[in-house]
């Protein structure tokens, strides 16, 4: 960093948009996007059952209320909930061992040790943060809903997670175009706890602060392609490492048959592919190991335009800025 000097805040010299400085900031990056949501899409199959559509208001209301430093609400789970979490967890169970990449495999395992996954009850999002922190420093906090795309990254380069807390509706277990607490849980959390892949997560996070709204396209694009719905190469198998694919059997499926493309991951072409967010993908990427994906997105970052850099101090959890000369 010789080359850069330490930035007092007010001295960005630049219009970049506001991003947050302190985890504590995250506070105020909880804004919703709305697209698929029981009260106003008649396609969920939560939209004529009134019990389902209070039950995602109270939990909803548990994550507006958060605030930084506060203990993660338990949530008291329904027995549907519970028949829901247990059909998607025995599914996952039978699959990923032969379709999930070894880091997914390895976290599973661990989280099975220690008892955090099993079947009679879902996991409670402090517990799991309690046990992400251990493993890598990533922790949780909850999400009402799908948070829009600046939001989401920014929590990332503070190595937080925002994470919902509600369950899928029981009529749809293999799959849901909106995250739910199974999607976060059993896709996102393994993987989190795997240090080459927190790291992944972080730098994507890093690359959102202060970048502009197509910088920020892009950049969801990537995660979208990778953390969502990436796949992988092991012994020239390919395996899903993407939560999307592995909180849902039945798009992991199809993501391994001839139904669908794969190509190779490439950051620039894929930045700019669009994609699909009600149905199954018709494209995945592929990658050849985390460590190449993460090689890749950084050569890649480094042609974006913010005219500084930032690096996270994780005693402060705070993010300094540095003026690139
Ligand atoms: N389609 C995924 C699932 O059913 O678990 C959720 C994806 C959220 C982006
Ligand atoms: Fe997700």
């Amino acid at each position: 960093f010789s080359s850069m000097n330490l930035m007092a805040d007010n001295n960005l010299n630049v219009k970049a948009p506001w991003f947050p400085k302190h985890a504590s900031e995250l506070d105020n990056c909880n804004h919703l996007m709305t697209k698929y949501e029981p009260d106003l899409d008649m396609n969920h199959p939560g939209f004529a059952d009134k019990v389902y559509r209070q039950r995602r208001k109270e939990i909803a209301e548990i994550a507006f209320a958060y605030k930084y430093g506060d203990p993660i609400p338990y949530i008291d789970y329904s027995d549907v909930e519970v028949k829901t979490w247990r059909s998607v967890f025995k599914t996952v169970q039978d699959l990923a061992p032969k379709h999930a990449c070894a880091e997914y495999r390895a976290a599973f395992q661990k989280l099975q040790d220690e008892q955090i996954f099993v079947d009679n009850r879902l996991p409670q999002l402090q517990e799991m943060s309690d046990f992400l922190r251990k493993n890598t420093g990533f922790s949780l906090r909850p999400a009402a809903g799908l948070l829009t795309a600046r939001d989401f990254l920014a929590s990332l380069a503070f190595r937080i997670f925002q994470s919902t807390q509600y369950v899928r509706h029981v009529n749809s277990p293999y799959h849901t175009p909106e995250p739910d607490s199974i999607h976060e849980l059993l896709g996102h959390m393994p993987l989190l706890a795997d240090p080459s892949f927190a790291q992944f997560s972080q730098e994507i996070g890093l690359a959102s602060l202060g970048a502009s709204d197509e910088e920020i396209e892009k950049l969801s694009t990537v995660y979208w392609f990778t953390v969502e719905f990436g796949l992988c190469k092991e012994h020239g198998q390919i395996k899903a490492y993407g939560a999307g694919l592995l909180s849902s059997y039945g798009e992991l499926l199809h993501a391994i048959s001839d139904k669908c493309e794969h190509r190779a991951f490439e950051p620039a072409s894929t930045a700019v592919q669009p994609y699909q967010d009600q149905e199954y993908q018709p494209i995945y990427y592929v990658a050849e190991s985390f460590e190449d994906a993460k090689d890749k997105f950084r050569r890649w970052v480094s042609t974006m335009s913010r005219p500084f850099e930032v690096r996270f101090n994780p005693h402060t959890e705070r993010v300094e800025v540095l003026d690139s000369v």
